[in-house]
């Protein structure tokens, strides 16, 4: 009886990925195990958006974050995730240094695991990045101009051609221009062995390589009208004006009291979607906290939605712990996956509600977050945190329901019982501090069925 919902997409993005997400299964399903169960007090399924993907999905947009291979192991980091973003951009694993480290050998796999993981939750991805000076293999750099350009060209087709259909956007190229009063372009090997067409020839290239993808150009410190930016612009104009493929460019938007976000943000991401090109927010963060940060936060989203063609945030990260910015604290969630103000204030200022007060956890009494963890032959394992909102519980239960004919198999950490069809299991659990989280697992047999289960809401006890 799990339901699914229709692909929401940003207008006009490219995705094929199916929409098969968990989380929205859960809050459909609530209705589900409602009926079967007769249990009150589950969520409405109809009630505003209470996360930020189908808030930002309700006005047309995404929301996204990059990603990080290595943290996909960590069960909150990855329920997190599922739970709140609907786009991916891997936050280092497509970067030249990462796929082809040495000359023609080509390493897809960290790649691979970040888009796999997004499209299994029928999330987007965005593509970072094909050609940038930064992370960029020492060999690339000892390279005369001739063999520059075909390393160029080879290593746009084999990564777009790797991810053919997988990817909404790429950023084809990123960071080509200098910082400051000059507007010149940025010092690299393909700038000064390839000249200022380098740019050009990528775009040209990676439209070859990927007709169906968006094409983007993407930059920090062009989040407002300045010398930069003034250059990206002429440059965007110069390649609409002669034909020259391009869909979109990104702002990065990494803001800090030394570079906040900018009082001509908006009038910026207008100028540039009036030249024909989509824009989009793709690396946010705003180091600070509280009232403040939440602020900044919202003055973006706002920003962004008031531009038709704005088509969507990515946030450069789930977390304050493994942000880059170790010391800026410039997340949505705190260290331990608590909702901050921040994230509070992007959701109400994408028209979503709901959620909790962000403190401890939680200030709801208990929440429940479920994700897949490992699947093997003819069974998977779904794991669900449950964590206790502002104070202490004494105890909780929430229920999972199953498809027939699926059946669980196996649970630990807490204590089952079943409804008559052997569909709906009770799980129950004892004590939990002031938002103090515990898991709790089982096994599901497919039975031929790997729709994901329903999770009813968190009841306490
Ligand atoms: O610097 C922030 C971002 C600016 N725009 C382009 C983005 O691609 C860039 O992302 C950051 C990543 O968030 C960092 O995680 O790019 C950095 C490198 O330029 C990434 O840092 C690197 C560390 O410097 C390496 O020591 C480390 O091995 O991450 C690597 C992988 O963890």
């Amino acid at each position: 009886m799990v339901k699914r919902t229709p692909v929401l997409r940003a207008p006009g993005t490219a995705g094929p990925a199916p929409r098969s997400r968990t989380r929205r299964a859960l809050v459909l399903g609530a209705s589900a195990v409602l009926a079967l169960t007769g249990v009150t007090g589950l969520s409405s399924p109809a009630s505003a958006a209470s996360s930020l993907d189908e808030a930002a999905a309700a006005k047309g947009r995404y929301f996204g974050t990059a990603v990080a291979a290595n943290r996909l192991s960590e069960g909150d980091y990855v329920s997190t995730l599922n739970n709140e973003f609907n786009s991916a951009t891997a936050e280092n694993e497509m970067k030249w240094d990462a796929i082809q480290g040495s000359r023609g050998s080509f390493n897809f796999a960290a790649g691979d695991r970040v888009v796999n993981h997004a499209r299994n939750q029928g999330m987007q991805v965005r593509g970072h990045t094909l050609v940038w000076h930064s992370q960029l293999p020492g060999w690339v750099g000892n390279l005369g101009a001739g063999e520059l350009r075909s390393e160029m060209r080879n290593h746009i087709n084999r990564v777009m051609g790797h991810y053919r259909g997988k990817i909404a956007a790429w950023d084809v190229v990123n960071e080509a221009f200098q910082d400051g009063s000059s507007g010149a372009r940025r010092n690299s090997p393909f700038q000064s062995k390839l000249g200022n067409g380098y740019i050009e020839e990528a775009f040209r290239m990676a439209r070859e390589a990927d007709p169906n993808t968006k094409l983007c150009y993407n930059d920090y410190n062009t989040d407002g009208i300045n010398a930069k930016s003034n250059a990206v612009y002429a440059m965007v104009r110069d390649f609409k004006a002669r034909g020259v493929p391009i869909d979109c460019v990104g702002f990065q938007s990494h803001f800090n009291s030394a570079s906040p976000v900018p009082g001509d943000y908006q009038a910026n991401l207008q100028r540039f979607a009036d030249l024909g090109v989509e824009v989009q927010i793709t690396e946010l963060d705003i180091e600070g906290s509280g009232s403040s940060q939440a602020t900044s936060y919202a003055n973006v989203v706002k920003a962004c939605l008031a531009v038709s063609r704005c088509t969507g945030i990515t946030v450069w990260g789930v977390t304050d712990k493994y942000s880059w910015r170790s010391g800026g604290t410039p997340l949505l969630f705190d260290g331990n996956y608590n909702k901050k103000p921040a994230y509070h204030s992007v959701l109400s200022a994408l028209g979503g509600s709901g959620g909790d007060d962000g403190g401890g956890g939680g200030g709801g009494a208990c929440t429940v977050s479920y994700s897949k963890a490992e699947e093997w032959g003819d069974r998977f394992n779904g794991r669900v945190t449950v964590r206790a909102g502002s104070s202490a519980i004494s105890g909780w239960r929430t229920t999972v329901t199953v498809t027939s004919p699926q059946k669980i198999s196996a649970t630990w950490n807490g204590t089952p019982s079943w409804d008559g069809s052997g569909n709906v299991m009770t799980m129950r659990g004892g004590q939990l501090a002031a938002g103090a989280s515990t898991t709790f697992g089982f096994t599901v047999m497919t039975n031929g069925n790997t729709s994901p289960p329903s999770i009813g809401t968190c009841t306490t006890s």
